[in-house]
């Protein structure tokens, strides 16, 4: 809570507001049955920054138990995310699934 001054006319008054942080989003990766391991782990490297070991560890956390993190952004930060991953395994013809989540 926040105390600013409102200008009502010539008055000052003293006002209350909250300020709201924006929500975030989580954007989640889902496993399939075709798309390589390897071109899992090239994705988390190339756009959510994560060195080998980690983008292994997240790669085979949605293999195993059928979707994983790969990060929590705002919500224009996640939507292009998730535009990024889907045109890029389109491209190399794979069916990797991202999708983004409110994180609540
Ligand atoms: N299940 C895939 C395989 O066995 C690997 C995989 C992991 C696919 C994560 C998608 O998001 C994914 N080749």
């Amino acid at each position: 809570m926040t105390t600013i001054q409102k200008q009502t006319g010539n008055v000052l008054e003293a006002t209350r507001s909250t300020t709201r942080r924006p929500p975030l989003y989580k954007v989640l990766l889902l496993n399939d049955d075709f798309t390589p391991m390897d071109f899992v782990v090239v994705v988390l490297q190339k756009y959510f920054a994560m060195n080998r070991e980690q983008a292994t560890r997240i790669m085979l956390q949605v293999h195993r138990e059928g979707m994983g993190m790969c990060g929590v952004f705002t919500k224009d930060v996640a939507s292009t995310k998730v535009e990024q991953v889907v045109a890029y395994a389109r491209q190399h013809q794979h069916p990797l699934a991202c999708v983004m989540e409110e994180n609540e």
